[in-house]
């Protein structure tokens, strides 16, 4: 029977030129598989702590040192002779060995590494892809959906710094006829785009996901020019590709409202964001809305989910931080329709498909994302087509960190075959 033999972790740099924590995971049949831990700028208020060594002399005090540490030393002899098909088990050893809820002790991001890298082994000592193998732990629904890809075409908020106070405009093909035709239609778009913008003498350097940052008169402006991107890269807005946006409103709520702060420091409350986004989706083709509401108005997200929840995708981001407790407690209250799955938030790999699972019992959509720090590593793309999440996030159409997810979901396509499903033919906005 296959045994962990060694578990060791590497300080590594993400996207952004940041430390963070890759594992290595060997069998004692020799197999070895290594994973790369995602890093977010725009965190929810309760996600798993990443630690940080605090050293200002060596990265900004953005240094991992303690986290590999905690791998090498802490976790490693404890998961010596374990069998990795025990993800769950070797999952639950972490979380009490670090005993905290937010796993701030050992850090989210030692935990992770391991979690995914054991997966990774676990998967090649089964002989499996690991889309498959996630399947079989997910316990998954027939077939094989690939996702939708939201494509993060215009970059703002904490992504830029352009006077865009949205942070992530995306294109959403979900008209495409498969997973390798959207990613076709974004593309082109994104090409489209980067001329049109030239045209008008905006800037077309790219931010942290690989979309756009220019600056722009209005939020608004970056709808109308995508709009005109997609019409004129020959597609139709709304039937072809349809708008997704993640403001991350928590970025802007401060003392119970919203503060555009990037562009001309108006303030609104939080009704007027209700209205705002009513208006918005009146007016454009817009099918989903991520953190439309700040994750500590509450009475905001409700009143949002009431407003607009039939007919529209509500995304929960910083909201429900892929957390299953509140998670739960969200569902219980009837917030959003949707919950965005992030596995650095929570910080292992079975806790994010308990909360893929309650998702997908509760009536939820549930939306697989990158980070805007990110890695080479693809995981998220096996993770996407194992949970039949049926929806994307990761990202532009440039920048190798992002590409190398929507590469691989080219492969797992090409491998399935006639077995697999387009999500965007099944996406459906709102629960009406
Ligand atoms: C988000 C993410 C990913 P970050 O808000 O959804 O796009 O950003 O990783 O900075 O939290
Ligand atoms: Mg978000």
């Amino acid at each position: 029977m296959s045994k962990i033999q060694t578990v060791s972790a590497l300080e590594i740099l993400d996207s952004r030129g940041n430390p963070t924590v890759s594992v290595t995971v060997t069998l004692n049949n020799g197999i070895t598989a290594s994973a790369g831990v995602p890093s977010g700028a725009s965190t929810g208020i309760k996600e798993a702590v990443e630690l940080r060594d605090g050293d200002a002399k060596r990265y900004g005090g953005k240094g991992v040192q303690k986290a590999v540490a905690n791998v090498n030393k802490v976790i490693a002899p404890k998961l010596k002779g374990k069998r990795p098909a025990d993800q769950k088990a070797i999952d639950d050893l972490m979380r009490s060995m670090d005993g905290t809820e937010t796993k701030s002790k050992l850090g989210a991001n030692a935990i992770l590494g391991v979690s995914m890298a054991v997966c990774r082994a676990a998967a090649l000592d089964a002989d499996l892809p690991l889309y498959v193998y996630l399947r079989q732990l997910h316990r998954g629904r027939a077939g094989y959906v690939l996702p939708a890809p939201m494509m993060n075409v215009v970059n703002g908020g904490a992504h830029a710094t352009n006077n865009v106070d949205f942070q992530e405009f995306m294109l959403f093909p979900i008209g495409a006829p498969s997973f390798a035709e959207a990613l076709r239609y974004g593309a082109e778009t994104f090409h489209t785009l980067k001329k049109l913008l030239q045209k008008r003498g905006l800037v077309t350097a790219v931010g942290d996901e690989g979309g756009f940052a220019p600056n722009l008169k209005t939020n608004t402006e970056a709808v109308d020019v995508i709009l005109e991107a997609i019409r004129a890269a020959g597609y139709k807005p709304g039937n072809d590709i349809a708008i997704a946006l993640d403001p991350a409103a928590s970025e802007l709520y401060d003392a119970g409202e919203y503060v555009m702060k990037k562009s001309d420091g108006s303030r609104k409350s939080p009704a007027d964001m209700v209205t705002l986004w009513g208006e918005w989706v009146t007016r454009y083709p817009i099918v989903s809305l991520e953190d439309g509401m700040g994750e500590e108005d509450r009475d905001g997200w409700l009143a949002l989910t009431k407003a607009l929840g039939k007919k529209l995708q509500l995304v929960g981001d910083d909201l429900f931080v892929t957390n299953p407790k509140i998670f739960a407690d969200g569902i219980r209250d009837g917030m959003a329709n949707a919950i965005l799955i992030k596995l650095n938030q929570i910080g292992t790999v079975s806790e994010t498909l308990e909360t893929v699972a309650l998702a997908q019992k509760s009536g939820y959509a549930a939306v697989i994302s990158h980070r805007s720090g990110e890695t080479e590593d693809a995981f998220i793309a096996d993770l996407a087509v194992g949970t039949g999440a049926g929806q994307i996030k990761t990202g532009s159409a440039c920048r190798s960190e992002r590409i190398a997810k929507y590469n691989r979901l080219l492969a797992i396509e090409k491998e399935l075959g006639k077995r697999a499903r387009y999500g965007g033919a099944t996406f459906k906005a709102g629960t009406a």
